[in-house]
């Protein structure tokens, strides 16, 4: 590959290690690129083209859509893809290198028979930013929550609160964040006078990529904006509207900021739904982890068993009840998914025997 080219894809995050990937020879021919943005069956990736950066629309091959055995599989914002260009302007994604990271989220079964989906909000990230905003919607429990999924991911989580205008106490508040964060940064900033932005200067380093994660109006698109010193996303209009759940962001893109850094801002998630093991969610809580060790028992569930440390923790005031609360929630939709997720995988292998089964019983009747 030409070096400028070379300079180009590593302004967007090619590192060697994909390099190495794109390599094998059934890949021949394709050029890497990376998805900036992930709509229904469509893309936009942005290759390394003869005059400099090129974006590109871009649509999965047929084998690649009918190889893809869950939606995990197809390309999602962040990914390094190998493409075929098509016409001018356009390509076909043959295939998606192996991720470093991914962030994803159980997508819910439309019926009971559904099985659980594996989505991926977005690939190959260096950070994560889990964003909440001062004031009165700033929950630490939610924060919880987007940290399990972030320690499952590969990346490193970053808290970010915003809106640090609103806060009445900030001091009290980072107290409490740094609490649902253990083993975690915490930034406090305020986009909208601009301060505090430099705190994520050590992750906005270029080449590395963040990702913005956190609940519909906590400011991610207004963070971006002040970030990149231009209106890069729409942000919502307070006065015109002022209740929930609108998204004014809809799609999930990747943007180059001036430092050189990407950042991938996200629609909210209306309700985060784990794709996590009980290992994740351990390590976003690891002040509980610690306390257990002193349990008596080495199962202890911290319900009421004798010798309990954690629950000592608790009545002496050095652990939050609400944050072992909060950990036996998590706990419980994790083991909720595993046992959900079992006859899938049941199913799944009964099908296989069944048709084993015929193919014996076709051979058997031949031979007769
Ligand atoms: N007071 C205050 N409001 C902010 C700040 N940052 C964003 N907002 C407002 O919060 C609302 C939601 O912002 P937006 O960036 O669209 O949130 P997103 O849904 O997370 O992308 C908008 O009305 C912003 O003007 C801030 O630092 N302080
Ligand atoms: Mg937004
Ligand atoms: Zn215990």
């Amino acid at each position: 590959m030409h070096l400028d080219r070379e300079e180009i894809l590593k302004a967007y995050g090619w590192t060697e290690g994909f390099a190495e990937a794109a390599e094998s020879p059934e890949f021949e021919g394709l050029e890497p690129a990376r998805v900036l943005e992930t709509r229904r069956g469509a893309w936009t990736v942005l290759a390394a083209g003869a005059s400099g950066p090129e974006e590109l629309e871009a649509a999965a091959a047929g084998r690649l859509l009918h190889e893809a055995a869950a939606q995990a599989d197809l390309p999602a914002t962040g990914d390094w893809v190998l493409v075929r260009p098509t016409d001018p302007g356009r390509a076909l994604i043959q295939a998606v290198l192996p991720r470093r990271s991914k962030f994803s989220r159980k997508r819910p079964g439309e019926t009971e028979r559904d099985r659980i989906d594996e989505q991926v909000i977005a690939a190959n990230v260096d950070w994560a930013f889990i964003v909440g905003a001062a004031g009165k919607d700033w929950n630490p429990r939610r924060a919880e929550r987007y940290l399990t999924l972030a320690w499952e991911s590969g990346a490193q989580p970053v808290l970010v609160i915003t809106k640090a205008d609103l806060a009445e106490d900030l001091e009290t508040l980072l107290a409490q964040a740094v609490e649902a964060a253990p083993g975690a940064p915490v930034v406090a900033l305020c986009a909208r006078e601009g301060w505090g932005l430099e705190g994520l200067d050590p992750y906005l380093a270029p080449g590395k990529t963040a990702v913005l994660l956190g609940s519909s109006g906590t400011g991610k698109s207004t963070l971006l904006n002040a970030l990149a010193g231009s209106e890069l996303q729409r942000v919502q209009d307070v006065r015109a509207d002022d209740h929930r759940g609108r998204h004014t962001t809809t799609t999930r893109t990747l943007f180059r900021l001036p430092s050189g850094a990407l950042v991938i801002d996200t629609p909210g998630l209306r309700e985060i739904q784990l794709w996590a093991d009980g290992q994740a969610v351990d390590s976003s809580f690891s002040d509980i982890e610690a306390f257990a060790e002193s349990c008596r028992f080495r199962d202890c569930s911290h319900d009421g068993e004798p010798g309990c440390a954690v629950r000592a923790a608790v009545e002496s005031g050095d652990l939050a009840a609400e944050r072992l609360e909060s950990w036996r929630k998590l706990r419980r939709e994790v083991e909720f998914l595993e046992r959900r997720g079992d006859p899938v995988a049941e199913a799944a292998a009964r099908a296989v025997w069944r048709t084993r089964a015929r193919a014996i019983q076709a051979m058997e009747k031949a031979r007769r």
